[in-house]
C-alpha cells in the first residue's frame, strides 16, 4: 500500500565514504550478474542456502542484514522502538508491577515461506507471495516481508504478550517514502476467558454451537470467507467486542503518546488473512490521512496451530520509518541508512520524550531522464518482465542517487505486437548538485545493463 507524504524534500551532507559509495556506479555486466544471475549457493549468516529459480535477492539487499538500525544508539529508528516498547511496558504490568510484554528485536530476518505466509493463513495465490514482491533466497526461504512472520514460533514457545521489532524486505517502487528495506514492530496479546471476563464471569470466549475444531489449517480459506467484519464464527460477540475495545484503546493510547493528545485519527475496516475483524489506524497529518498501522483479532486457526486452544488474541503491526518521518520531520526514507555524523548527531536517546525536528543541511536539484525500450517479442509487463526487476537493476547500478523510478508510458505496437515501456528515472545526490553529464553516464549504464539483462531494445 502506498503512502503519500507531502513533505518538502531536502538533503544533507554525507561523509566522504558514503559520498564515494553513492557515486560508485557498478558496470553494466556486473549489475546484470548481480540482479539476474546467482551463485549455486548463498552464504548468509554462516548458513548455506542452495539457489534456484526463485532466488532474487541481490548483494545490495543482502548487505542490509545485520545493520540493525533499530538497535543503533541514538538512531531515530532506535528512539521510536524504545518509545513503543516503553509504552507497552507501561500499559501492561503484572501483579508485581513488572512489564507483561517481552521484546524480540534480534530475530533473524531470514525466514521460511511457512513462517512468512503458510502459518499466517495467507492463501497460496495471494499477491504478497509473488516473486515480484518479495526477496527470495530460494523457493523455501525469503527475507521476511513483515515481522508478523514470527508469530507462530513465539506463541508455540509459550509466549502470550510479546513485541517483535526488526527490518523487513519488500520489492517496491523507489521514492522518498519507499525503500526496499524498512522496519516494523508487531505485537501479540493473548488472553484467557478468566482474564477477559474478570468482571463478567459467566461469559464465554467461544460460541456454544462451535465444535472446537476448525477447518483443516492446511486448507486455507479463500479471502472472501474471512471478510465478515463482525467476528469469526468460533468467537462470541462479547469476546470479540471486549478484545476490540482493549486493542483500540491501547493503540489510540500509543498514537497519542507519540503524536500528542490532540492528534486526529480514524479506524478503517480492512482485510488481513491472519486477523478477523481487521482495521487500519490512520492519522490526519499535513492535510492527508496516513495509514500508520494494521491490526485485528487473531484468526483462531493460527492459535490452534500454535497449540493454544483457550485464548483469544489481538495483533498489530506498525511501520517505524513512517512514525519517525513524521515525528522527526525526516523528509526522505533513505536518510535512515546514512552513517553521516551530520545526520546521526541530530538525535539522542538521552531524552526520549522531546524529539527534535531534523534540520536539513542543504537542497540540491533533481535531474530526470527517461528510458524507453521495446520488450522482446511475446514478452509483456508481468508476463516475462517485471518492473521490479528493472528497479533493482537500476538501483544496483546507480545506488542511492536514484531517487524515484516510475513507469510513465506503455503501449503495444499494432503491427509487430511488441510492447514499449518508458521509465522516468529521477536522480538526486544527497550531498551536491549532479551534473547532467554525470547523470547521462549513469543513465547510459542502466540502459546498457537493461539490454544485457532483459534483452530489450532501446528506442
Ligand atoms: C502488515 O505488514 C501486517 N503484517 C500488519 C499486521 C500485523 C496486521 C498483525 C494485523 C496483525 P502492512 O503491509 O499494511 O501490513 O504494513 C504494516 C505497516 O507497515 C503499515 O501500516 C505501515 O506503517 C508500514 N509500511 C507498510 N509498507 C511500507 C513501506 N513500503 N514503507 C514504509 N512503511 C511501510
Ligand atoms: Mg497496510
Amino acid at each position: 500500500m502506498l503512502l503519500t507524504l507531502r513533505v518538502p524534500r531536502s538533503r544533507l551532507c554525507l561523509g566522504r565514504q558514503q559520498h564515494r559509495r553513492l557515486l560508485a556506479s557498478t558496470a553494466p555486466e556486473e549489475a546484470k550478474r548481480q540482479t539476474t544471475q546467482h551463485p549455486l549457493q548463498l552464504e548468509i549468516n554462516g548458513n548455506t542456502y542452495p539457489t534456484d529459480s526463485w532466488t532474487n535477492v541481490t548483494p545490495k539487499i543482502l548487505s542490509h542484514l545485520g545493520l540493525n538500525k533499530h538497535l543503533q544508539r541514538d538512531h531515530p529508528l532506535s528512539i521510536i522502538r524504545q518509545r513503543i516498547v516503553n509504552y507497552f511496558y507501561g500499559a501492561y504490568r503484572n501483579q508485581r508491577g513488572n512489564p507483561l510484554f517481552s521484546v524480540y528485536d534480534q530475530l533473524s530476518p531470514l525466514v521460511t515461506v511457512q513462517q512468512n505466509f503458510d502459518n499466517l493463513l495467507i492463501p497460496i495465490d495471494h499477491v504478497s507471495r509473488q516473486k515480484s514482491d518479495c526477496y527470495y533466497v530460494n523457493r523455501e526461504h525469503l527475507l521476511r516481508a513483515h515481522t508478523t512472520a514470527h508469530q507462530v514460533e513465539l506463541i508455540s514457545g509459550g509466549l502470550d504478550n510479546f513485541l517483535v521489532v526488526g527490518e523487513v524486505y519488500r520489492r517496491d517502487e523507489i521514492d522518498s517514502t519507499h525503500y526496499p528495506v524498512f522496519h516494523q514492530a508487531d505485537a501479540v496479546r493473548l488472553v484467557t476467558k478468566d482474564k477477559l471476563f474478570e468482571r463478567n464471569p459467566g461469559l464465554e470466549l467461544f460460541e456454544e454451537t462451535w465444535s472446537g475444531s476448525l477447518a483443516d489449517p492446511k486448507r486455507i480459506l479463500p479471502s472472501s470467507k474471512c471478510m465478515d467484519q463482525t467476528k469469526q464464527p468460533c468467537h462470541t460477540l462479547e469476546a470479540v467486542k471486549l478484545m476490540e475495545h482493549e486493542m483500540k484503546h491501547v493503540l489510540v493510547g500509543l498514537t497519542k503518546d507519540l503524536f500528542g493528545p490532540r492528534i486526529k485519527y480514524r479506524w478503517v475496516d480492512t482485510y488481513f488473512p491472519f486477523t478477523q475483524p481487521s482495521w487500519e489506524l490512520e492519522i490526519y497529518f499535513k492535510d492527508n490521512w496516513l495509514e500508520v498501522l494494521g491490526c485485528g483479532i487473531m484468526r483462531h486457526e493460527i492459535l490452534q496451530k500454535a497449540g493454544v486452544h483457550q485464548s483469544i488474541g489481538y495483533a498489530f503491526g506498525v511501520g517505524l520509518e513512517r512514525l519517525a518521518m513524521i515525528l522527526f520531520d525526516i523528509p526522505d526514507i533513505r536518510l535512515f541508512w546514512s552513517n553521516d555524523s551530520g545526520f546521526l548527531s541530530q538525535f539522542s536517546e538521552e531524552d526520549l520524550q522531546n524529539l527534535p525536528k531534523y534540520k536539513p543541511i542543504s537542497h540540491y536539484p533533481q535531474c530526470s531522464n527517461d528510458l524507453s525500450f521495446w520488450l522482446p517479442a511475446n514478452v509483456e509487463i508481468d508476463a516475462g518482465f517485471s518492473a521490479n526487476d528493472f528497479y533493482d537493476l537500476a538501483r544496483t547500478i546507480a545506488g542511492d542517487v536514484v531517487e524515484q523510478i516510475s513507469l510513465v508510458d506503455k503501449f503495444k505496437h499494432p503491427k509487430t505486437g511488441k510492447t514499449s515501456l518508458c521509465f522516468r528515472i529521477v536522480y538526486r545526490h544527497m550531498e551536491r548538485t549532479l551534473t547532467q553529464a554525470e547523470v547521462n553516464e549513469i543513465h547510459k549504464h542502466i540502459a546498457d545493463a537493461s539490454v544485457e539483462a532483459f534483452n530489450v531494445q532501446i528506442r
